[in-house]
């Protein structure tokens, strides 16, 4: 008699297919020093127990980072990256989809081992070994940003803002080679207050690429500056309401910190857009 298989991993739930409303990612942030959630998660416990509360309150994905990229915050090596992420990419890959925030090839790669289906890229694939990396994923997330977030609050002289940030998604989009590939303007990197809502603003010509469309304004300091909100804390609704933004012009995943009010959110639009059937539109 053959021997029974042994059971092995539980395979890990796969990237969804393009969604029909827009998906809710959530953030884990498991680091000492990000600007919203740093500190809060950067036990093990700490964010299995968060990664659980956000999949009930309707998280599609999550978001894994080990390292801050707030402007000014510090390096962090390949080895604290990994070893502040995998632990906690491997404790959760079997409640949702898992993305891992990194610009390092070899973080990527260790997160995929461990059970990450998604590379989630702040700095477009910069890293000459990410393009291989990413033929290991479901799908890639490609940022558009400039220098290193020491850098970068000094990077923001462009011409035509929006086109260069599409160009620069379209090129290194190029680079990736998972099955689906997203295009995030990097909302805050390298970015002006007033360039990060001209983005928003103008997220159809993102849309108008035929590349899905994500975006991660939560919290940041643009709607800081715009509501004179200095405290991220004080943000919600600025957040909400940048997220509805993002929503109506075609945006199909929302990196966010509040899952629960922003899947309200998602949800609303979405019914708005889709009256019951046999209701007049
Ligand atoms: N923003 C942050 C980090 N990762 N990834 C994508 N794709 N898009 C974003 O806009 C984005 C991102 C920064 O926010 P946060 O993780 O909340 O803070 P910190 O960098 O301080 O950890």
């Amino acid at each position: 008699m053959a021997a029974l298989a042994s059971p092995g991993p539980s395979p890990r739930p796969a990237a969804s297919p393009l969604p029909a409303r827009p998906l809710v990612v959530g953030i884990l942030n498991v680091t000492p020093d990000s600007f919203f959630d740093g500190g809060r998660h950067d036990a093990v416990a700490a964010a299995i127990a968060r990664a659980r509360a956000m999949v009930d309150e309707g998280a599609d994905w999550i978001d894994v980072g080990g390292e801050s990229t707030r402007p000014g915050a510090a390096a962090v090596s390949v080895e604290d990256e990994i070893a502040r992420t995998v632990p906690v990419v491997r404790a959760i890959r079997d409640l949702a989809p898992v993305s891992i925030d990194t610009g390092k090839a070899a973080v990527a790669a260790a997160a995929l081992a461990a059970g990450a289906s998604i590379v989630n890229d702040v700095t477009g694939l910069s890293d000459p070994d990410m393009p291989a990396v990413t033929a290991d994923a479901d799908a890639t997330v490609v940022m558009h940003s400039r220098g290193t977030p020491r850098t970068m609050a000094g990077l923001t002289a462009y011409g035509d803002l929006v086109v260069e940030v599409r160009d620069f998604l379209l090129d290194r989009a190029a680079l990736a080679r998972s099955p689906q590939v997203w295009l995030d303007p990097g909302i805050g990197f390298a970015k002006t207050a007033a360039q990060s809502l001209a983005l928003l603003r103008h997220l159809d010509v993102l849309v108008a690429t035929g590349l899905p469309v994500y975006v991660g304004a939560s919290r940041k300091s643009f709607i800081g500056q715009t509501l004179d909100q200095p405290d991220p804390g004080q943000r919600l609704v600025g957040s909400l309401a940048a997220a509805a933004a993002a929503v109506e012009r075609g945006a199909l995943a929302l990196r966010v910190h509040d899952v629960a009010e922003t899947r309200q959110l998602v949800e609303l639009l979405t019914a708005v857009r889709r009256p019951a059937t046999g209701r007049p539109a």
